[in-house]
């Protein structure tokens, strides 16, 4: 079963799927497969890791030990074309879509597609959306992109249909990592209703209360990243699952 197709089941089998976001700049190498094993234990259904400012030089290494270490899938979330690992089961192959930048929207993925395929990770052609948020977010500033307006969800919806036709597998509303707001139920509910192709929804979710919000707007899957870098909590990750999972 391919990791695209463990995800879907995963999230038939649960209503929802639960993917802990892993930053190898924020945490320090036993910090990370630490979090990573607690992850696998306490309910989440996948690993992302990745980055949209990479500085530590060993992505190869810190993936192949989290993977040594943990028996649920590591997806790569990259955030260039050279965030790549080996050891990875997979990578989301986002697409920029929200944006007009070309390198985002084609140019980094021919740089990345041939390695990928050298690597043998298993891509997950995902159009990836921004969603405007408070303050410009990281990946805003690197990828020089502006965020789809958060209250107007005809256009998020736009996008998210053509991501459909051009026949990605996957629909991702990213708020941005640590962002203030994160993306709004209302919109969250428009494009589910507007698409069928599975739906990710991350950026700015702290607390139980806004993830399972997001599950009952039509969220498939549900990304928590920076509140469990900061608060090691074993009890946040279980409650997490609980809220996300039906
Ligand atoms: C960021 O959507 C992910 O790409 C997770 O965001 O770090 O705010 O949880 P947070």
């Amino acid at each position: 079963m391919s990791v695209f197709e463990h995800l879907l089941a995963v999230q038939q089998a649960q209503g929802a799927g639960y993917l802990a976001l892993l930053d190898p700049d924020k945490l320090d190498r036993a910090a990370l497969v630490r979090r990573a094993v607690q992850c696998a234990e306490n309910g989440v259904d996948a690993l992302l890791i990745g980055s949209s400012l990479l500085f530590s030089s060993d992505l190869d290494k810190a993936v192949g030990q989290v993977k040594e270490a943990v028996d649920i899938p590591v997806i790569l979330f990259p955030g260039d074309a050279d965030h790549l690992s080996r050891h990875a089961d997979a990578i989301l192959f986002l697409s920029l879509l929200s944006g007009r930048n070309p390198y985002y929207l084609i140019g980094a993925q021919c740089r990345a597609a041939p390695l990928i395929k050298n690597l043998q990770i298993e891509p997950i052609p995902t159009g990836y959306l921004l969603i405007a948020s408070g303050h410009t977010t990281s990946a805003e500033f690197m990828s020089d992109t502006s965020p789809i307006p958060r209250e107007n969800n005809a256009i998020a919806m736009a996008h998210a249909l053509a991501a459909e036709y051009l026949g990605m597998r996957m629909v991702y509303l990213e708020a941005g990592s640590g962002a203030d707001m994160s993306v709004p139920a209302e919109m969250i509910r428009d494009v589910k209703g507007y698409t069928t192709i599975p739906l990710i929804v991350g950026g700015g979710i702290r607390d139980v209360e806004s993830a399972s919000e997001k599950v009952e707007a039509g969220a498939d899957f549900i990304v928590i990243g920076t509140v469990l870098e900061e608060e090691d909590s074993v009890e946040l990750i279980r409650e997490f699952a609980d809220a996300i999972h039906r």
